[in-house]
């Protein structure tokens, strides 16, 4: 399957809401005709950044603190700087959102400043009734569940994934993410731990790339942003991934699998990602 940027139209649109969902800040109302760097306004957002990202191993200092020297745009020791978006500008030693304007500056709760990046693995399976397929009345297409989960931080349902740690693979990512969130490996006894984990890491060898690209997260700024690498596993017989009872780890609420349909409200952009797997397998959406 080609890897389009495309394929998920992103809309800026989350991370422009009335209130930064953390801190109770107010966010600049940016109307979509002024989201553009390259359209010139007086523009001065509030600033935030988030005092539990103070001297967190996973974060970058300030910008202003001397110690503190970026390369941009590459892969900056262990720490990807570079964006899938193509080259970003840095302007006050501060790297510009390449989808524009956010009404806040700073960092928010984000640990990078420009590119945070991060891998959301699609498992799915085919809802089954009886042995067979089950096919929705409206569209006569089989239905395709994803595993959900219900996020800590904002009760609302998304895909499980996750942070790319520095130095890591994103297919390792993708596979830790899985067994943290919707697995809770560490709650379930040795062995059995053991014997899921051999199961899903051989599921999760035939992944299909969904998305690639920007991420229109609510915790985005105009000066760090989320970018994702989205793929699919998908659990055609039910007898791999898909039979097993999953169980939420400490990022989330609750996990379940959900019918994927054209109504579902999810996380940042994690509806127009099901909505290409729900095409790409051919099913309803
Ligand atoms: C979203 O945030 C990504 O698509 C991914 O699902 C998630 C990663 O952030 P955490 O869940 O680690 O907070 O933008």
């Amino acid at each position: 399957m080609t890897v389009s940027r495309s394929v998920a139209k992103m809309v800026h649109k989350k991370c422009r809401s009335a209130m930064y969902p953390f801190g109770n800040l107010k966010r600049l109302l940016i109307p979509d005709e002024h989201v553009s760097w390259n359209v010139n306004i007086s523009y001065d957002p509030p600033e935030f950044e988030s005092p539990t990202i103070k001297n967190k191993p996973w974060a970058d200092p300030h910008v202003d603190d001397p110690q503190f020297s970026p390369n941009y745009n590459c892969i900056d020791g262990k720490v990807n700087r570079a964006s899938f978006m193509g080259t970003y500008r840095v302007e006050e030693k501060r790297p510009l959102n390449p989808e524009g304007r956010t009404g806040l500056k700073g960092r928010g709760v984000l640990g990078r400043w420009g590119p945070n990046h991060a891998a959301d693995p699609i498992v799915t399976r085919w809802k089954v009734s009886g042995g067979a397929k089950q096919v929705h009345s409206s569209s006569s297409l089989p239905i395709l569940q994803f595993c959900a989960i219900q996020r800590r931080d904002c009760n609302e349902w998304a895909i499980p994934g996750g942070m790319v740690d520095p130095g890591e693979n994103v297919s390792e990512t993708l596979k830790r993410e899985f067994l943290e969130e919707a697995f809770s490996v560490l709650d379930t006894d040795k062995e059995e731990a053991l014997r899921n984990e051999l199961i899903i890491t051989d599921f999760f060898k035939h992944g299909k790339e969904i998305y690639r690209g920007y991420v229109d997260d609510p915790r985005n700024t105009d000066n760090a942003w989320m970018e994702t690498t989205a793929m699919n596993f998908h659990d055609d017989s039910g007898e791999s991934a898909g039979k097993f009872n999953l169980k939420a780890g400490d990022d989330a609420k609750n996990v379940r699998w959900i019918d994927i349909d054209r109504n579902l409200e999810l996380y940042a952009s994690h509806s127009s990602f099901i909505e290409t797997v729900a095409k790409l397998n051919n099913a309803h959406w």
